[in-house]
């Protein structure tokens, strides 16, 4: 089902199909340990957020050059435009991409280069966000941002991802402090398998301006009362969700419940390549299981737009 919606939850390294891993692999002459596409394939099943991570981050270090960047990015936007996505805001992992041969900057350019191919080709506009590792030290993540503040990289926001129990949002307060001091958008991922209690640091400490996931929230009626009050944007993936097993079925999906209480959720596809599609698939699945009315689906889609940080006037013009 194609929807017009604003993607605020995808990671451009999980848009990465495995036809694309393995020519990227032959081209910069990388081994994987797969014979086959098939072989590769065979790996994407998934028992928890950690066991994806672990094939996703190995899979990632085919990308080498500026150039494998903008045409990764260039064939996400052409599948999100297909799809019926009208603006996105592209996540990508600066740590996974530095340390080589190749340097943030020529990354971000790589981005920005097919980020304007598409606004050039669908009128797709777009914003980056880089998230920070909370597996890797916050030092490490304040010295990092120090470099996209001084260099004026065109990072428009920066986000918190990667493996959550165990790494509480706290830990990240003074690298969240700095970006907002350097008028950054802010986000995190919080309460996709963590729990209640990281979406209120995300919200008291971080002080972010979207929730990724937050899925948890419903274990804490007060925490629900906050979010609704503050209408505060929660960008929901219910088939990463459900290949990640976070959720055990589609029929089990919060989001039905998360509508009627009131929070302001959206639908999204966080690692399209691997979680079984892109934004229409989410919705198909969704539809399957839920037969969403047309003001339901009218919610979901104004949600989405509201939530993004496009200006006032932009935003009416999508709506
Ligand atoms: C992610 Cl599904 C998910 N959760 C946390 N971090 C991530 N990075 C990429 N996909
Ligand atoms: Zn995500």
């Amino acid at each position: 089902m194609k929807l017009p919606v604003a993607e605020l939850h995808v990671h451009l390294e999980g848009t990465l199909e495995p036809e694309m891993i393995m020519a990227l692999a032959k081209k910069n002459s990388i081994e994987l340990p797969y014979a086959s596409i098939e072989e590769l394939r065979a790996q994407y099943q998934f028992t928890n957020l950690q066991s994806f991570l672990d094939l996703f981050y190995a899979n990632m270090a085919v990308l080498r050059t500026a150039q494998d960047f903008r045409e990764i990015t260039v064939a996400y936007l052409q599948r999100a435009h297909d799809s019926g996505v009208r603006h996105v805001e592209l996540f990508f992992d600066p740590q996974a991409h530095i340390g080589g041969a190749l340097d943030l900057r020529e990354v971000i350019a790589g981005i920005r280069a097919g980020l304007a191919d598409g606004l050039e080709r669908w009128e797709l506009s777009s914003k980056l966000i880089a998230c920070f590792w909370r597996h890797a030290p916050a030092s490490e993540a304040m010295e990092l941002m120090k470099v996209l503040v001084e260099q004026k990289h065109d990072i428009d926001g920066i986000g918190l991802d990667s493996s959550e129990v165990g790494f509480p949002p706290e830990l990240f307060t003074e690298v969240f402090d700095y970006a907002r001091a350097h008028g950054l958008h802010v986000v995190a991922h919080a309460g996709e398998e963590g729990p209640a209690e990281y979406i209120w640091q995300a919200l008291d400490l971080l002080k972010v301006q979207r929730v990724d996931h937050g899925i948890r929230s419903l274990d804490d009626p007060q925490l629900v009362q906050r979010l609704v009050d503050e209408q505060m944007p929660l960008t929901v993936c219910p088939l990463s969700n459900i290949r990640l097993r976070a959720v055990d079925t589609m029929a089990e999906h919060p989001l039905p419940q998360m509508l009627a209480k009131g929070l302001k959720v959206s639908v999204h596809s966080d690692d399209p390549a691997y979680f079984g599609g892109y934004m229409d698939a989410n919705f198909d699945a969704l539809m399957e299981q839920f037969s969403f009315s047309s003001e339901q689906l009218a919610t979901l889609a104004k949600n989405s737009f509201e939530s993004s940080f496009l200006d006032e006037q932009s935003k009416q013009a999508l709506v």
